[in-house]
């Protein structure tokens, strides 16, 4: 391997080693990895086998350097040949994050896709390949601020622009080229790499020299604007659909090239269309690619098929995800708009409100509504399964969401409980604890996590819990670091880690940790939590740029960070950090770090959640909700193990019919004092829509965040007085060697035996 390295940076580069940058040695170490894997890649594209495309518009890959070093079993011997040159792979920690994604539904699309190469299941991508990514956060003055993402700064070397596969995507307006970038997805120590395919926007002609020649240069580059512009950001929203036009053709370019693609290679197979269900099938992450089951009603009809023929087909083609039940994140698509942009799309979409007329009752069920198309129940009737991303989530939407629809159709609802990979979210960015459960069990747990069930029993043994809480340390030291350079906040390795990272939104309510920390700034001052262990809270989260109560909670967290950590009586007991652009590689550095993970969503909101995961994998008890797939944590590592609290789904439920949020104030003064503050002045700015929101309008405190105070303020000091206890650091283990339901590699071989049923 190294003189295959020297070789490229010389090719590439003209440079030794010793001379290259680390931005050249990186991309050249990308390239080599490429290389490495490349016959594998050939022989899984090339295969004729069933496969699954797995649709959608977030993949949040983030580094890709190191998964990639690991996967393809060459991380060692990297590390070793840099050291020799005196580089640190840890140099890598500069590239960017490609963060193609929001949050939880673009990175489960990641970590889905590295379980399926790894399990040798035939899964590709196929997205958008965003010129900027999620935005860059920082605070000024405590409120968030947004920079361009240019992700692809440091270059991408695993990617590979594959002109010849180019497809034209038709708007009324104008066509549009979708060009393909290919990166392989290697799996762990497997010999099949799938394919993540993003498109990218171009103009059919770029430069036309007769148009510059008559002095319409203007009008080339506008032109050229206007079809690279649909590729150009990822929409920083993942429960509103903003910039609605832009964000529509860009959920149509990605389905049209596609399946344009998909159908150009089923072509060649020479095999009548009814077979075409039997080779390719898509998995529709969320609403987003929706249009792909009319698009493809669309195409079958250029081939020569009537409506009802493609549509038996295409019913076997599609499956669908929900992964919130969020109201606004359920997108409807004025008639107008598709109108304007795809009538021949909406023709389609009008043949199946057609269709579904003929054979459901119109009073109970549509697709078309007021004038709007509604694109979660476009996909339930046309798919063939509809799943939920958690048990409890799964029956909600099945009690309630789409409760009509099940009572039609049972058989298509299923449930698949999300999951994280192992490999990123356990080997790498834990390597101390890798170190220690491989040194008991022996490494097998990589690529088979219910292998860390042998370490059953490892709680009670003391040289274990020891090695344990070294490696929980060694983390805390690191990531205290690494927050000193970055935040410039001192965080004591001796207080205990409370960590909240997801999404700034209000269901996730990161403002009951919010108003939680006030009080228990006013109880310490005041004298009456003379035994409370010096606690860090940290949260780091990223609000979508018009969500304006979400940056107006990122503000009083971060104003009251400052008032505690300024407190000299208070900074010894407590300290208060929002870390700036939290992503993918910051998530890396905290959840293996954590000694208390915040999962506080109120009860029915949170789909799944997979942080949560993360956490327990790494060994840290959750303090949460008996929301997504915290019930299924609790009942994994038992409740005991962990810090449950608040209202029911079923509580919540019947709260709501009458909810009074001034009862909280009247029982608890304390609380009220607290919300005082936010509108008196003392905290030096007055936060009076956070304050109007918990008690004023129709919907006061719609995520009942008062009502849950109390509970959530005992389990928080019971997690207090426990932490640090060796019953406390059994909790840990207990809940790190029960964690393996929540690998992906089992969520992805649930998706292939209720769903795909691919090999
Ligand atoms: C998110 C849910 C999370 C869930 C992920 C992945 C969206 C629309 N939904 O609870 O909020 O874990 O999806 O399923 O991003």
């Amino acid at each position: 391997m190294e003189s295959y390295l020297k070789d490229l940076v010389k090719i590439m580069y003209g440079k030794s080693l010793k001379d290259a940058t680390v931005k050249e040695l990186y991309n050249a170490l990308g390239k080599l990895v490429v290389n490495k894997v490349e016959d594998d890649w050939q022989k899984t594209s090339k295969s004729n086998k069933k496969r699954c495309g797995y649709l959608s518009a977030e993949f949040l890959i983030g580094r890709m350097i190191y998964a990639n070093l690991l996967n393809a079993n060459m991380l060692d011997e990297a590390k070793e040949i840099l050291e020799k040159n005196n580089i640190d792979i840890n140099a890598f920690e500069e590239v960017e994050d490609a963060a193609l994604g929001n949050g939880g539904l673009g990175r489960l699309a990641a970590c889905y896709l590295e379980s399926a190469a790894t399990e040798k299941i035939l899964l590709d991508g196929y997205g958008l390949r965003y010129r900027y990514g999620l935005f860059k956060q920082s605070f000024i003055d405590g409120f968030q601020n947004e920079e361009a993402d240019d992700w692809l700064k440091w270059g991408d070397p695993f990617s590979k622009r594959v002109e010849e596969d180019k497809v034209i995507v038709h708007f009324k307006d104008m066509d549009v080229l979708a060009i393909p970038y290919d990166s392989p997805v290697i799996g762990y120590h497997s010999n099949v790499v799938n394919t993540l395919r993003l498109w990218q926007s171009e103009a059919i002609k770029s430069f036309d020299f007769k148009t510059f020649d008559d002095m319409e240069g203007e009008k080339t580059a506008l032109d050229e604007y206007k079809a690279k512009e649909i590729t150009y950001v990822l929409y920083p929203n993942d429960n509103t659909d903003k910039g609605k036009i832009l964000r529509l053709r860009q959920e149509y370019f990605m389905v049209s090239a596609s399946l344009q693609d998909m159908l150009k290679k089923f072509k060649k197979l020479n095999l009548s269309l009814n077979e075409l269900p039997n080779h390719y099938i898509w998995q529709l992450n969320d609403t987003h690619p929706t249009l792909a089951i009319p698009e493809m009603l669309r195409l079958l009809k250029l081939e020569g098929l009537d409506f009802k023929e493609s549509l038996s087909i295409v019913k076997k083609m599609f499956n669908f995800t929900n992964h919130t039940i969020m109201a606004e994140a359920l997108e409807q698509w004025p008639i107008s708009m598709l109108e304007e942009l795809i009538p021949d799309v909406l023709t389609e979409i009008k043949l199946l409100q057609k269709d579904l007329e003929e054979n459901l009752d119109k009073n109970k069920f549509y697709i078309i509504k007021n004038d709007r198309v509604n694109m979660a129940y476009l996909a339930i009737y046309v798919s063939s399964h509809v799943n939920g991303v958690a048990a409890i989530h799964t029956e909600i939407l099945k009690s309630n969401t789409f409760k009509e629809w099940y009572s039609i159709y049972p058989d298509k609802f299923v449930n698949v409980t999300n999951g994280v990979t192992p490999r990123r979210w356990l080997a790498l960015n834990n390597p101390d604890l890798s170190k220690l459960i491989t040194s008991r069990i022996g490494d097998g747990w990589i690529k088979d996590l219910s292998q860390l069930e042998k370490l059953k029993g490892v709680e009670n043994d003391d040289e274990f819990i020891k090695e344990f809480i070294t490696a929980r340390n060694i983390n805390k030291i690191k990531l205290s670091n690494y927050i000193l350079e970055h935040e410039n906040i001192e965080l004591p390795v001796n207080f205990m880690f409370d960590i909240q990272i997801k999404r700034l939104h209000e269901y996730k309510r990161q403002l009951l940790n919010a108003l939680a920390i006030m009080y228990l700034a006013r109880e310490i001052k005041e004298g009456n939590l003379t035994s409370f262990k010096p606690t860090v809270f940290i949260f780091g989260a990223k609000s979508a740029p018009g969500y304006y109560m979400a940056k107006q909670i990122i503000k009083l967290i971060n104003t009251i960070a400052k008032k505690i950590n300024n407190d000299d009586v208070l900074n010894k007991k407590i300290k208060v950090c929002f870390v700036q652009n939290y992503n993918v590689s910051y998530a890396e550095k905290l959840v293996c770090a954590a000694d208390l993970s915040e999962q506080i969503s109120m009860a029915g909101m949170e789909a799944s959640g997979t942080g949560n995961m993360k956490f327990m994998i790494n060994g840290t008890p959750t303090i949460g909700t008996l929301d997504g797939a915290n019930v299924e944590i609790a009942s994994e590592a038992g409740k005991e193990n962990n810090y449950i609290f608040g209202l029911t789904v079923e509580e919540v439920d019947e709260l709501k019919k009458n909810y009074n949020p001034y009862l909280y104030l009247e029982k608890n003064p304390k609380l009220k004092k607290v919300l005082d503050s936010l509108i008196d002045g003392s905290l030096g700015v007055k936060f009076i829509d956070i304050y109007n929101s918990l008690l004023k309008g129709d919907d006061p405190d719609r995520y009942l965040v008062l009502a849950d105070f109390d509970s959530y303020i005992n389990e928080r000091l019971l997690a207090n007085s426990e932490y640090g206890t060796k019953e406390y650091y059994k909790k840990c283990i207990v809940n790190m060697y029960s964690s393996k339901k929540f690998s992906s590699d089992r969520s992805i071989n649930d998706y292939n035996k209720l769903i795909w049923k691919i090999r």
